[in-house]
């Protein structure tokens, strides 16, 4: 970390013989501002320092991000293409690797059709690579079968948005008026390990007295602090959601001529919540009564509130619906479209936000554009040089592909950006899926699990090597750049897009030199639709710190602030959620009495792929375990550091036991940053909510069995 002072700014970061690069983290999507240090003889990267400059995260970075450096000139970066023989893999040209790949694609587009070949990707990666991923699929590959790891991130807050405002921006408003905010109402994030460098907002409002209410089955960091801390049972979200508005109804906190002018559905919503009392949320959630009481009347109260959210909430079989309940709280006291109020969830990867706007998605085109909409389809294949019945149809989910793979629908998959060996539910599942593909193939910097079972790995640069932007979770659209050449023959992502295009005879519609080209097309390709950045240039976003979509001209400002007059839905108002309590996919039974939720820690990042590479981060947190309320192992007889089997309907793990009080007794809880018999996605459930697809990462029933 930084030991010098922020007083003479950037100047005085620079030491004799280096130079510094203004650039973002690559993980979460705070994207905290940071420069990388530069020896400017060796050109290699010697370091970092938090950007105190940037106003979203004002110099303050956590333990991933000051080491997220060490994995740029690592040494188990993937420096050649990799080709698999004899079930070994030998280092490659790039002229044999894309042989294969021609070869492979084009005989089983002969011998099957073109939707024999799909592609997996990823939100890890800039705007400009996650726009040219649905290219890739649909105008040189000509499959339908395209879907991406946001699918288990983001989709449940996506579809929840779009259903009660009409555009899915994950923030209603930007970070910085979090510190005038007078009520925090958090439910399933993590926030203080999980974006940590937000914290600080939460902090300043705090200290101007600032009310935190949140809702989590564990008892994290940021509920030691909080006002109320709604301990409820995994899966009863949308139960303590209606609990909460059925109060607010009650006691007069709603904000009748907001909700009158803004708002559809608002006497539906009175008689649904109608039963919901305390007594009957308080059943079903297993939080006390006066906590649900004590929590209204601070919300109610507060002039100035946000209700902010994450995957607790969001992976779920109800997570859509748990999206829009807890956005209708916000909507009832008419807090959104207004100064330091509204409504935010946790957006995830680095560009979790961007990447799933582009077109990655099963049923997407860039600029949020809808595939089965003819209107889009005609307008995108304009963009890109393709006859509009080029276009293919919707395809399926991310999950759901590997249906289609035991099917034999699918035969091969790229897997760009993910790793879905670790972090894909029920991971039996997906390993046979890779064992039953014809062939596959991932572009990566690190032999990922998932690399592990291809015929061809691709050797893609890092975050560090090539230039960009993301859109940050508050919707802010940022600049990424390159800080070193590409390390051994590794290449960016669209310049192998590129190279298979020119392979597949489709050439023509992957003319770029670099990354700015692509960003012109995109600006263009997104232009008229939700998620317009028309308007959004390189020159603009070094200029203003950045611009927040929608931004449909050059001479627009940005939205900072959402939906300040009017919502994003046909007729302007939002939709009130009217949405009653269901039971999780799995409940407990005899054979499976506890509940079993998975998620994340400081120390490590999604799949552990890059964060598992760093020695300070696996000394901090080597191996992944089971976090136990003493209760409960007494239960069993259990121990701090004893070995205890755990079993779902889909697999078992063993896993050593941690006792905390900071966890609900009926409940347990796992990291999972680990793969293969360590990942804990042998034993989630792979069951999907309706619309967003998304898999219920947080709920499963599991047997406990000491060894
Ligand atoms: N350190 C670290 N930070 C990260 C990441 C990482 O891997 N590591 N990943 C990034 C990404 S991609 C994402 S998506 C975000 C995720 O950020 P978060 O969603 O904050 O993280 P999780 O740990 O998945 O889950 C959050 C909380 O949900 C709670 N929870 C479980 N079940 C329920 C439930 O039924 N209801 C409620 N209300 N809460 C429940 C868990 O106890 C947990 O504390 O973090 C981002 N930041
Ligand atoms: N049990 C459980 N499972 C979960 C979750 C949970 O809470 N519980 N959370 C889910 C969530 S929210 C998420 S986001 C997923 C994420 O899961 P994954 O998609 O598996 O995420 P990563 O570990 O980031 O995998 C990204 C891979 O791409 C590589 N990579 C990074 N940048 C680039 C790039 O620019 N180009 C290329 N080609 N490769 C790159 C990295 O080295 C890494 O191997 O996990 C989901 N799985
Ligand atoms: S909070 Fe997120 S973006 Fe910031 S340093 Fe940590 S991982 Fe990187
Ligand atoms: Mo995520």
């Amino acid at each position: 970390m930084s030991v010098y002072q922020v007083k003479d700014g950037v100047k005085n970061l620079i030491k004799p013989g280096e130079k510094l690069i203004t650039t973002h983290c690559c993980y979460c999507g705070m994207q905290c501002g940071m420069h990388i240090r530069v020896n400017e003889k060796s050109g290699k990267v010697v370091g970092v320092e938090p950007r105190y400059d940037w106003p979203v995260t004002n110099g303050k970075m956590c333990p991933k991000g000051v080491t997220a450096y060490q994995t740029i000139d690592h040494k188990e970066r993937i420096k050649t293409p990799l080709i698999k023989k004899n079930g070994q893999f030998v280092e490659a040209t790039w002229k044999e690797a894309l042989d294969l790949i021609e070869e492979n694609y084009k005989r089983l587009q002969r011998e099957h059709g073109k939707d024999a070949l799909s592609v997996f990707g990823g939100v890890s990666m800039t705007n400009e690579k996650c726009y040219l991923v649905g290219k890739y699929a649909r105008a040189v590959l000509g499959t339908r079968y395209i879907d991406y790891n946001g699918r288990f991130c983001m989709s449940s807050a996506a579809g929840g948005f779009m259903k009660t405002f009409g555009i899915d921006r994950g923030s209603t408003l930007p970070w910085p008026e979090l510190e005038h905010t007078d009520c925090f109402f958090m439910a399933g994030t993590n926030t203080a390990e999980c974006h940590p460098t937000s914290i600080q907002w939460l902090w300043k409002a705090k200290d101007k007295g600032a009310k935190l209410i949140v809702a989590d089955p564990r008892e994290v960091p940021t509920a030691r602090v909080a006002d109320v801390h709604l301990d409820l049972k995994p899966g009863t979200d949308s139960a303590l959601a209606n609990g909460m508005m059925h109060l607010l109804i009650k006691e007069g906190y709603v904000d009748e001529a907001y909700v009158a002018e803004r708002c559809n559905n608002y006497e539906e919503l009175k008689d649904s919540v109608r039963k919901y009392t305390p007594k009957y949320t308080s059943e079903i959630t297993g939080v006390a009564e006066e906590k649900i009481i004590k929590a209204a009347h601070i919300f109610g109260q507060s002039p100035k509130s946000v209700v902010m959210f994450a995957r607790g909430v969001e992976q779920q079989t109800k997570g859509v619906d748990n999206v829009a309940l807890y956005s209708s709280m916000a909507l009832l006291r008419g807090q959104v479209g207004k100064f330091a109020s509204g409504v935010a969830t946790f957006t995830g990867q680095g560009n979790g936000q961007g990447g799933r706007e582009h077109g990655q998605k099963a049923d997407a085109l860039p600029g949020y554009r809808k595939i089965n909409d003819p209107e889009a389809v005609k307008y995108i294949s304009g963009v890109w040089g393709i006859n509009p019945s080029e276009m293919p149809k919707e395809g399926v989910s991310a999950y759901e592909m590997f249906d289609e793979i035991q099917r034999g629908k699918i035969r091969a998959m790229h897997v760009i950006c993910s790793n879905p060996a670790v972090s894909a539910p029920n991971t039996e599942y997906i390993w046979d899926g890779f064992k039953k593909l014809d062939f596959m193939v991932v572009s990566d910097f690190f032999l990922s699990e998932t690399a592990e079972f291809a015929d061809v790995v691709l050797p893609a640069t890092s975050w560090a090597e090539d230039e960009g932007t993301t859109t940050n979770l508050e919707g802010r659209v940022i600049r990424i750049r390159k800080v070193v050449e590409p390390i051994g023959e590794s290449k960016p992502d669209w310049e192998i897009f590129k190279m298979i295009a020119e392979r597949m005879g489709k050439g023509h519609l992957f003319p770029y030199n670099n990354a700015r080209e692509i960003f012109e097309e995109f600006r263009i390709a997104s232009k008229g639709g939700k998620a317009d950045y028309y308007g959004i240039t390189w020159e603009r976003i070094e200029k203003e710190d950045g611009v927040f979509w929608p931004c449909p001209s050059e001479d627009h400002p940005g939205t900072p602030t959402m939906f300040k007059e009017k919502f994003g839905t046909p007729d302007g108002k939002a939709n009130l959620a009217v949405v009653k309590w269901q039971e999780p996919g799995e409940i407990p039974t005899p054979e499976y009495p506890h509940i079993l939720t998975t998620g994340r820690v400081v120390f490590h990042y999604l799949s552990g792929s890059q964060t598992r590479r760093v020695d300070f981060l696996m000394e901090q947190c080597p191996l992944p375990y089971v976090e136990m309320h003493p209760e409960l192992a007494s239960q069993y007889n259990l121990l701090n550091g004893d070995k205890v089997k755990l079993t779902t309907k889909r697999s078992h793990m063993e896993l050593e036991v941690r006792l905390t009080k900071a966890i609900r007794k009926d409940t347990i809880f796992v990291p999972y940053h680990w793969g293969k018999e360590l990942a804990v996605n042998q034993l989630t459930n792979p069951a999907l909510d309706p619309t967003s697809r998304m898999p219920e990462f947080k709920v499963c029933s599991v047997k406990i069995e000491k060894i």
